[in-house]
């Protein structure tokens, strides 16, 4: 009679191996970036849902697990598709850049971890492997440098004697009422990584500021009401109603 020892499978290492360990780390990583980001930026239950997800696909993918391990890549490449419009956003602001670095970070480890997980489960050779994580490294190292360089000579605006002042924060603006007389100044203290606008809908005016760093503009507008957004991708819940009343003499 066999003996519970003897059922223990031998592992012999595969050529597929090297894209299934390349598919743990990317499911750890995006797992960790959902997860830490969401404690960083306030964000709640999708990105955490999204970081469960991963951590478990990051735990269960092991040796011979390739279905997993391009389950996880094809989600990695969906959560891309599916944010393209404010990826494209930050990975082009290089400003900003907190909001840059995450966003290529998240955009080259799901890159790879898609490639993990085609090369898992069409039981590729490593050949590529090195070569591909060598890319993706080298290309977030290069564009973390030009991004620090970029963000580091954005002049901040000062404000002004008699400017409104309004503070983006966790994607909100502060207030979210604003009653200014003709004539006054708008200064816009922008404490998200990511960068914001300060948009007045129907008009001409817009503050373009980069993620903690502040901008400045005259609210060059005719007494009435008007609408104010922030025209980023994903950031349709920051809005101010903006009043201009009489300038006071
Ligand atoms: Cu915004």
């Amino acid at each position: 009679m066999d003996s519970p020892n003897e059922v223990i499978e031998t592992q012999t290492p595969s050529m597929d191996e090297p894209w299934i360990a390349v598919a743990r780390s990317a499911a750890f990583a995006l797992a960790g970036y959902s997860l830490v980001f969401q404690v960083l930026a306030g964000f709640a239950a999708p990105v955490t849902v999204i970081g469960l997800v991963f951590l478990g696909l990051g735990i269960a993918i092991r040796s011979g697990r390739r279905k997993l391990a391009f389950t996880s890549g094809l989600l990695a490449l969906l959560l891309v598709v599916g944010s393209a419009a404010p990826l494209a956003d930050a990975l082009t602001d290089l400003a900003s850049l907190e909001a840059f670095a995450l966003n290529l970070f998240l955009t080259l480890v799901c890159l790879v971890a898609f490639a993990a997980g085609i090369g898992s489960i069409r039981r590729s050779t490593g050949r590529l492997l090195r070569p591909a994580v060598w890319a993706s490294a080298s290309l977030f190292l290069v564009g973390l440098v030009v991004s620090v360089i970029v963000a580091a000579g954005v002049e901040s605006a000062e404000p002004m004697a008699g400017d409104a002042r309004v503070v983006a924060e966790a994607l909100a603006f502060e207030p979210e009422v604003l009653v200014v007389s003709a004539g006054s100044g708008l200064w816009l203290e922008n404490r998200d990584g990511v960068r914001h606008t300060f948009t007045v809908e129907g008009t001409a005016i817009e503050l373009n500021v980069p993620g903690h760093s502040s901008g400045r503009i005259e609210l060059d507008l005719e007494p009435g009401t008007y609408r104010v957004i922030c025209d980023v991708p994903g950031h349709g819940a920051m809005s101010v109603d903006l009043t201009i009343k009489e300038a006071q003499l």
